[in-house]
């Protein structure tokens, strides 16, 4: 029998922009405000898929290959901490349509997979702190970053030795 992965699909931050991020956050938040995530793991989840077996993957993988939709430009100028789920995260003020669209039909797919999914809506976010606690100023977003996401990723999360770190697999060209 093979083994299952824990997977998501995610919109990967490109270069130069974890770099700026991290530079951002260490000048904003103390070493106790929380955990931070590793440059290179900074993403927005698009839907969680959860312990997938391999063949639950294909199917999965096949469903996202028929996607059809043109990219979109996301502007972070958005930040908060959920205290609930202890999270510092960036996000966007209004989130591009087809952000939406991406996240809820990949959530439909995994849903209809049987890859449970959560009744709470879409909020898209990237975490930059885990393990914040305590309530921690937010400053105003000073910065203005815009990107534009041109394909979407399926990420292992691999677990050890303290530490996830999150694996691409595949990525899927959006276009037109
Ligand atoms: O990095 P973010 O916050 O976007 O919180 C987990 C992380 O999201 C989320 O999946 C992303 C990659 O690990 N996650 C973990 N367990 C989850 C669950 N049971 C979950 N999302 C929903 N349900």
């Amino acid at each position: 029998m093979s083994e299952s992965k824990r997977l998501f699909f995610a919109i990967e931050i490109p270069a130069p922009l974890p770099r700026q991020i991290v530079r951002w956050r260490a000048g904003h938040f103390p070493p106790e405000a929380g955990r931070p995530v590793a440059a290179a793991s900074l993403h927005m989840t698009l839907a969680f898929l959860g312990d997938v077996s391999a063949d639950k993957q294909r199917a999965l993988a096949a469903m996202a290959g028929r996607i059809r939709q043109p990219g979109f430009t996301l502007h972070l100028d958005d930040a908060g901490q959920w205290l609930r789920s202890r999270v510092v995260w960036l996000g966007t003020r209004q989130p591009p349509r087809g952000l939406l669209q991406l996240a809820n039909l990949l959530r439909a797919q995994a849903a209809r997979s049987g890859c449970y999914q959560s009744p709470q809506p879409f909020h898209p976010h990237i975490t930059l702190l885990r393990h914040a606690s305590h309530a921690v100023a937010i400053p105003p977003p000073g910065f203005s970053w815009s990107f534009p996401v041109t394909e979407f990723v399926l990420y292992e999360s691999v677990s050890g030795q303290g530490r996830t770190r999150y694996r691409p697999l595949q990525r899927w060209t959006l276009n037109e």
